[in-house]
């Protein structure tokens, strides 16, 4: 798979960093566990074992996983900042979400229902609702954020790969929730100047 927004590689690592620790403690605490119940069990050990702290010991399994939770947080960390500060020349797009379908308004005034943007250029959305709590998903770009009434978020991207991919609503929104999909569609910058003169044309 090719990366197909800025943030593909960085949330796909910290996936698989907090995934393949979480498997590796797992196996430890399960190994550790079969291997004291065999070792400590009734017959070999008539008489408790009473054990006291060990300093050692201690250290070890504080600052372990001290360091552990610290990179989760550093690649998350690190991943937001990015996401939360948009280049300075963005092309914004207002994102409207309503029961149940999204709308986009392009600077050029004019709206559509599928979000057409140019690749490699950073593309700002405003996220606003007209009714309830939606949430604005691109799994494909792997970017949610949610799209609340009189609340204005944002989010921004840099779409790597043309090609199209699926926006769904990723916060029920009430019975047709399930149908609030819509596509963005990733276009050359020279493709993406026709198709908008185009719009522009279409709504004069
Ligand atoms: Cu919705």
């Amino acid at each position: 798979m090719f990366p197909a927004s800025n943030y593909v590689d960085k949330v796909d690592f910290a996936f698989i960093f907090i995934t393949v620790i979480s498997f590796a403690l797992l196996a430890l605490v399960t190994i550790l566990m079969l291997y004291f119940v065999f070792k400590y069990n009734h017959k070999r050990n008539k008489k408790a074992t009473n054990i006291h702290g060990s300093i050692p010991l201690e250290i070890f399994w504080t600052v372990i996983p001290v360091i552990l939770v610290l990179g989760m947080f550093y690649f998350g960390w690190v991943g937001y900042v990015d996401s939360v500060n948009p280049p300075a020349d963005s092309m914004v797009i207002k994102v409207t979400g309503q029961m149940w379908k999204w709308s986009f308004e392009y600077p050029d005034g004019f709206k559509t229902d599928t979000l057409y943007v140019p690749a490699n250029v950073p593309v700002k959305l405003n996220l606003n609702s007209v009714d309830v709590n939606h949430s604005f998903y691109i799994p494909a770009f792997r970017l949610k954020k949610d799209v609340l009434p009189n609340r204005n978020n944002s989010l921004w991207f840099n779409a790597d790969k043309t090609g199209s991919y699926d926006i769904a609503c990723a916060e029920y929104c009430g019975l047709r929730h399930s149908y609030m999909y819509t596509k963005i569609v990733v276009i050359t910058k020279d493709n993406f100047t026709a198709w908008k003169n185009a719009q522009i044309a279409k709504a004069k």
